[in-house]
């Protein structure tokens, strides 16, 4: 009697176990915040018994230093193209294994064909999404301190006269200087993408004069601080001021809010689903980055970000007004008045961007 229970426990051990081992089946995903649509994770997990542990991050810099650090433990990560064609050639990626990725025929040519502009992009990793920097802002706030405002311009923030007539409304820069300093670049009109010190040396200048009228550097925080009236204006990044638009139309607070793109031209960036080399589980991560591919599921995912996507089976599953809304699906014509990222691949040049930065957020 006793043998025979025994064995019984040890028969449940067992089924227990192997179960155990099922469910321990994961993904580690490092994502930009406010970026998904939860549901496209958990029918992931519906459909293949793969859990995802998804953990975000706001800034490329903040991702990279862990991924030169190496052994972050991450599946797939999303860094954006200028600074995926670094971390490429640093040796932090792996190959994509096409073969395992059964939807890559629903991606978009045009959009690869921009990537590949920065490198062999499309060898390692897939488009996410992309989208463009520009303005967002508070249309009460801004009427109330001046009069026809010049909205559709980077002056908006670059110019001291302008700006310091909004700092008491709050103004947010995106913590972002591969992204800030060209634009302040575009505004005096010079090359937004030059890697001329002297001419990154101007941008210096104008940051440092509209410093005193910046409350905050940030990259996430401004999308419920704009969505609430808790600031007036920022440069950020299109689905967020989107998604800050719809939250406060939904909670129906009066907050009326724009997103512009500036007319000296917009950043426009892309975010690309990628594997370090030292993935601890790559079949895993393969599955994932397929699965998004999907046109249902990143469908699912633009329709709840508002960011356009680089798959083009998912469009005639997007919402319509955001399908035909330029500053989402900018047109040709917005399209010629964007510029993709400077590369700064060089050091020297690294260190300059990143000297001016802290030198222009401290204010010293
Ligand atoms: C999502 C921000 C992603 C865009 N919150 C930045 N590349």
């Amino acid at each position: 009697m006793k043998n025979k229970l025994n064995k019984l426990l040890i028969a449940g051990a067992l089924t227990f176990s192997a179960q155990a081992v099922i469910a321990e089946e994961v993904v580690n995903v490092y994502n930009w915040s406010d970026y998904i649509d939860e549901q496209v994770n958990e029918d992931f997990t519906a459909a293949t018994g793969i859990k995802v542990v998804y953990d975000v991050f706001d800034s490329n810099e903040f991702l990279q230093s862990k991924l030169l650090a190496g052994g972050s433990g991450y599946d797939v990560v999303v860094p954006s193209s200028s600074f995926l064609a670094r971390q490429i050639q640093a040796g932090v990626f792996q190959k994509l294994d096409k073969s395992k990725l059964s939807n890559i025929s629903n991606m978009w040519g045009k959009i690869e064909e921009q990537v590949e502009q920065f490198g062999p992009l499309n060898d390692y990793s897939v488009n996410y999404m992309w989208g463009t920097t520009g303005i967002g802002y508070n249309v009460e706030m801004i009427n109330e301190r001046m009069d026809n405002a010049p909205t559709t311009s980077l002056a908006m923030v670059f110019d001291p006269d302008v700006v310091s007539k909004f700092a008491d409304c709050g103004v947010h820069l995106l913590d972002a200087p591969e992204e800030i300093i060209p634009a302040a670049l575009a505004y005096l009109g010079e090359d937004p993408r030059s890697t001329d010190k002297d001419v990154i040396a101007k941008a210096e200048d104008v940051l440092t004069a509209v410093r005193p009228y910046i409350q905050k550097f940030h990259s996430s925080q401004y999308i419920d601080a704009l969505g609430n009236g808790d600031i007036c204006l920022v440069v950020g990044w299109s689905g967020d001021v989107f998604q800050a638009l719809y939250a406060a139309e939904e909670a129906e607070n009066g907050v009326e809010i724009v997103y512009a793109i500036p007319d000296e031209g917009a950043l426009m960036w892309f975010d690309q689903l990628a594997i370090p080399k030292d993935a601890p589980n790559t079949a895993n991560a393969h599955k994932y980055i397929n699965w998004i591919m999907d046109p249902e599921q990143i469908a699912t995912a633009t329709n709840y970000v508002w960011y356009a996507n680089g798959n083009f089976a998912s469009q005639p599953l997007l919402e319509p007004d955001l399908l035909s809304d330029p500053a989402v699906y900018p047109t040709e014509e917005v399209m010629q008045n964007t510029y993709i990222s400077p590369s700064y691949s060089d050091p020297k040049i690294q260190r300059v961007v990143t000297r001016t930065w802290t030198k222009v957020k401290t204010g010293q």
